[in-house]
């Protein structure tokens, strides 16, 4: 085993910020480092926590340290983007707003920028996560804006997923795209101490209603038995983690007061239990290692298939663009040159 690993298993800090750089960097022995590591993760509860630009998400990020530390729980926390456009750049404002943790040696904190990023950004992410994971870190939590697909991507590559949301910021509820709604495992309505509040959590229920009922309408019409429909939707919260079907719930809070954070925090440990106890949540949890696994065989293959078909790649385009062969059977002759290399 490299060097490096064995003393990111043993939780050295700064072997740990050492394989984060060559990870999101992809240089030096980062892919043996991750081969090495990974037997030893999947213990981590990975929480990504993503919403509107200010709409606190570092403040409750903060919060949510402090919860977990009082647990006793080693916290990881993957800031991504920390110089977003949104925020109006404040630099590293992610990291002020935690730094009252930097010098506790339970906590790891790690900024990403997205800026010069090749695309590449939700697996750096995931694989940053693994090595925080790998080094005994407890929770990892993972910090985006819910802006662009790259980071509802990110999103996707943790176990819960709040989406942290704030009053009388307009049309907040506009704004939010339909995918963070439908990425959302738990909302909080955050800055609960402004005017609006009340109206944002009625917005929010009210829009929760009609996804459910869309999905539910849509998997009718595809002819599948859609099991939610046999849970009583009154049972709500007193169902607990055995219902089949997870309902985002939502929690308040006041983050810069710490206020609603414990709420927030068993909400989510309610996920897990359900990610965890029931037949949908394995398959979820599943169904997203295949994702990975068919996005770097993707990845793999274009890789590949560009390097070894490079003259027969440019030779196609210019007898497209020649109009002398269709792009589809180009496609197609080029695929099968591939497979008898
Ligand atoms: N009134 C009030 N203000 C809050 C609350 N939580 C955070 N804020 C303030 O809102 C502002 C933005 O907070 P951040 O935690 O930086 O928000 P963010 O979502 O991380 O912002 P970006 O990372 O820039 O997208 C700061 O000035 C916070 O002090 C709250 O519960 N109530
Ligand atoms: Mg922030």
């Amino acid at each position: 085993m490299h060097q490096l690993s064995e003393r990111i298993l043993a939780g050295d800090p700064r072997a740990v910020a050492r394989a984060l750089r060559l990870v999101d960097d992809h240089s030096g022995d980062w892919l043996t480092v991750l081969k090495d590591v990974f037997p030893s993760t999947g213990r981590a509860y990975v929480v990504g926590i993503t919403g509107n630009p200010g709409a606190g998400k570092s403040t409750l990020t903060d919060r949510l340290i402090e919860v977990y530390r009082k647990a006793g729980r080693k916290v990881g926390v993957v800031c991504v983007d920390p110089s977003s456009p949104y925020s109006g750049g404040a630099i590293l404002g992610d990291r002020i707003r935690m730094s009252r943790h930097a010098l506790d040696p339970g906590v790891f904190i790690r900024s990403v920028a997205t800026r010069g990023h090749l695309g590449g950004l939700s697996r750096s992410a995931r694989d940053m996560v693994r090595v925080l994971d790998a080094s005994g870190s407890d929770v990892v939590l993972v910090e985006t804006v819910g802006v662009g697909q790259d980071e509802l991507e990110i999103t996707r590559t943790a176990h819960s997923t709040l989406v942290v949301m704030a009053p009388g910021l307009g049309d907040e509820i506009q704004a939010i795209k339909a995918g963070l709604l439908e990425t959302a495992d738990v909302f909080c309505v955050n800055k609960a101490d402004r005017d609006g509040a009340d109206a944002t959590i009625r917005d929010l229920e009210l829009m929760i209603a009609l996804g459910t009922e869309s999905v539910l309408a849509a998997s009718r019409a595809r002819g599948h038995v859609v099991h939610s429909e046999a849970i009583d939707p009154t049972a709500g919260e007193a169902a607990g983690p055995s219902r089949l079907a997870w309902r985002p719930p939502i929690k308040r809070a006041v983050a810069t007061r710490g206020e609603g954070i414990t709420e927030v925090v068993d909400a989510l440990a309610q996920h897990r239990e359900w990610l965890e106890t029931t037949p949908e949540g394995r398959a979820r949890r599943r169904a997203r290692l295949a994702e990975e696994l068919r996005e770097a065989l993707r990845e793999a293959l274009i890789d590949e298939a560009t390097q070894s078909l490079r003259p027969a790649l440019e030779a196609a385009v210019a007898r497209v663009e020649e109009r002398v062969e269709d792009p589809y059977t180009a496609t197609e002759s080029l695929v099968r040159a591939f497979r008898e290399r």
